[in-house]
């Protein structure tokens, strides 16, 4: 691992404490970087990701492409076994007006008829009708909804539109008391979260709240919607990503299984029989590790009849 420090890719950025994930080289979107430790040459890993939209003359908005990486990244750290926690957020500011973003949602200028373009350009003629037609910024909430990981926002500007979304259906939410804004722009511009980030919103903060957000497309600060109980914490720019980290550290304090397990009770009632059935998947691969479950097995491949006897039917 090499002990060269990475680009700065925003303001609040402090490349000593992190390195580049390798095999991600080809993002033009994201940014990826793993927590780290520095002493001298020697670099170790700390359990945290950080995944951050990289497009903010645009405010952050996604295409396609972008929602591609956040797939990929999201799944990789998903699948690192030393990672608990992943925070995900904007670079920044705008080099053209210096403006500060987490996400804007989908990209407006893409937009077409037909589903996203991957690309400015192209046309109805053009495009893959295999790929131009998912809205699968959908397929990434459902992943940060399930991923046995705590996902917090780190949200260091705008949140507008599918961005505001994202944050809706993170963990938690940390954001930035000066920068940190919020807007639900969907209807303004014709589109409609009606899953995660409407009916979830309502879950958190109350149906006439979230219908306030959604009907009449207003601007709340942090600190509105910490006091609405959208957000865990404003706090000063220049103390986000370090408090960030903070509350990194106290999750990996806990125990993965039980904080596994409390996410996916979390999301068990408002995720109806899906929700079980991820609940119900980490109860099975506990139950797998019992004398109990070794004994239908053993006794399946051995061709015999499970013996029961010792374990019981009442605790
Ligand atoms: C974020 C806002 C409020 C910031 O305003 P501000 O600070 O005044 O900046 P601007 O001057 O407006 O913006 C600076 C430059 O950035 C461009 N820009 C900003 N946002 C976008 C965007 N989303 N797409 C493309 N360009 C964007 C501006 O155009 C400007 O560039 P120039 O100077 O060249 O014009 C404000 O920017 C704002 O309101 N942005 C639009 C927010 C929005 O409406 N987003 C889309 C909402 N809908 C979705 O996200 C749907 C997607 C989705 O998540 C979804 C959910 C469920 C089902 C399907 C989908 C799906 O994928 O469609």
């Amino acid at each position: 691992m090499t002990s060269e420090l990475p680009a700065k890719v925003s303001d609040i950025f402090d490349p000593t404490r992190w390195r580049v994930v390798t095999g991600f080289e080809d993002f033009t979107d994201l940014t990826y970087h793993r927590q780290v430790e520095r002493d001298g040459d020697a670099v170790r890993d700390l359990p945290t990701v950080r995944i951050a939209f990289d497009r903010p003359e645009v405010r952050n908005a996604f295409r396609p492409g972008t929602v591609d990486e956040l797939y990929r990244a999201l799944d990789h750290a998903r699948m690192t076994p030393d990672v608990a926690t992943v925070l995900l957020t904007g670079n920044g500011p705008s080099p053209r007006d210096g403006g500060h973003s987490f996400c804007s949602g989908g990209d407006q200028r893409i937009r077409g008829r037909d589903g996203y373009r991957y690309a400015e350009g192209e046309t109805k003629e053009t495009i893959d009708p295999a790929r131009a037609g998912r809205l699968h910024i959908l397929e990434v909430q459902r992943l940060i909804r399930t991923m046995p990981k705590v996902v917090i926002a780190v949200v260091n500007g705008w949140a507008a539109g599918g961005g505001h979304s994202l944050h809706v259906v993170a963990d938690l939410t940390i954001a930035s008391a000066q920068h940190g804004r919020f807007k639900q722009t969907d209807a303004t511009v014709g589109s409609f979260d009606a899953g995660y980030g409407s009916a979830l919103l309502a879950r958190q903060i109350g149906q006439k709240k979230a219908r306030e957000i959604f009907f009449l497309a207003r601007e709340y600060s942090a600190q509105d919607m910490v006091d609405m109980g959208a957000v865990n914490e404003a706090v000063d720019h220049e103390e986000l990503e370090v408090t960030a980290l903070a509350y990194a550290a106290d999750i990996a304090r806990q125990s993965p299984q039980a904080l596994r397990m409390l996410k996916f009770a979390f999301n068990l009632a408002d995720d109806g029989l899906a929700g079980q059935q991820v609940f119900a998947g980490e109860a099975t691969r506990l139950a797998y590790m019992t004398d109990e479950a070794v004994e239908g097995k053993e006794a399946f491949l051995e061709k015999r009849s499970p013996d029961w006897s010792s374990f019981p039917y009442y605790f």
